[in-house]
């Protein structure tokens, strides 16, 4: 999955895409370069962004999503937490709503996917768009994350989605510590087992604690440790892996498959 953040803030990308004709053409690398679905974002997550109101959010995205559903033959999904942005997105032709609160935020999300059929990425995340990077850690991540996400995909079905059409995501990242996200990939394989029926989707592209990891690496010195975290992921039970750099998440991704095909797998 290739990140396409139409944001002028995003935290590794912000502002480089905002213009529809850089969007467009930064789409067709993406897909170019192996992308199998793309994800659209209008708003950042990033520690200290700024909200984006529906209408905002909805000018940034939906324009760009029924561009690229004339042009491009791989799904979209759009990155939003709000109900109206997926309507919109899902008429003007985008296929999977990937939402960063796993139906925390706005629970009528879930029934715009459930109406278009569309797909849907429950990712794991703690407290408010303002608290989520702020929030102490809880104690066993692993648990927390797990338990819930199913309430998460409970909601979803409850709503009317089927459970075929849902993924999750332990939210690498969003209110953890350096320890659990780390821990969070290492243990990937136990929380891919506590949904043995949905794929696993992971974002781990450029984020803080791979810079950490490395003694502090600015974002675009981030390549090489992204890549060992989208190696261990798939390793471990990732189907879909959430990346910036497309081109070589591609060949990781191949190498990775194939050694777990041997049996390297967890
Ligand atoms: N991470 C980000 C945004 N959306 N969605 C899923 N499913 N999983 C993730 O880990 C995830 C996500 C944050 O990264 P990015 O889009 O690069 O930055 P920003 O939030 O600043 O736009």
């Amino acid at each position: 999955m290739g990140v396409l953040n139409v944001t002028p803030d995003s935290f590794s990308d912000g502002g480089q895409y905002f213009e529809p004709a850089r969007a467009l053409e930064r789409a067709e690398q993406l897909i170019a370069e192996g992308a199998d679905i793309l994800d659209v974002g209008g708003e950042s997550t990033r520690p200290g962004s700024a909200e984006v109101g529906a209408e905002e959010e909805i000018r940034r995205v939906v324009p760009l999503v029924a561009a690229l559903a004339g042009r491009v033959s791989v799904p979209l999904s759009v990155d939003t937490t709000k109900a109206r942005v997926a309507r919109e997105a899902l008429a003007a032709g985008a296929e999977i709503i990937n939402d960063i609160s796993g139906l925390r935020f706005e629970p009528a999300l879930a029934d715009e996917a459930a109406r278009a059929g569309a797909a849907l990425v429950l990712m794991h995340s703690r407290g408010t768009r303002e608290t989520m990077h702020t929030l102490p850690p809880v104690a066993d991540a692993l648990a927390e994350v797990t338990e819930s996400l199913r309430a998460s995909v409970a909601e979803a079905e409850r709503r009317g989605v089927a459970r075929t059409r849902i993924a999750v995501d332990p939210g690498i990242g969003f209110g953890k510590s350096q320890e659990q996200n780390v821990e969070l990939l290492a243990r990937l394989d136990l929380f891919a087992a506590a949904f043995p029926d949905l794929p696993v989707l992971v974002g781990t592209s450029r984020k803080r604690f791979v810079g950490a990891l490395l003694g502090g690496a600015p974002v675009d010195e981030r390549l090489h440790g992204t890549m060992a975290t989208v190696t261990a992921a798939v390793l471990r039970g990732a189907g879909v892996v959430r990346v910036h750099d497309v081109r070589a998440a591609v060949d990781t991704v191949r190498v990775a498959d194939a050694i777990k095909a041997a049996g390297g797998g967890v």
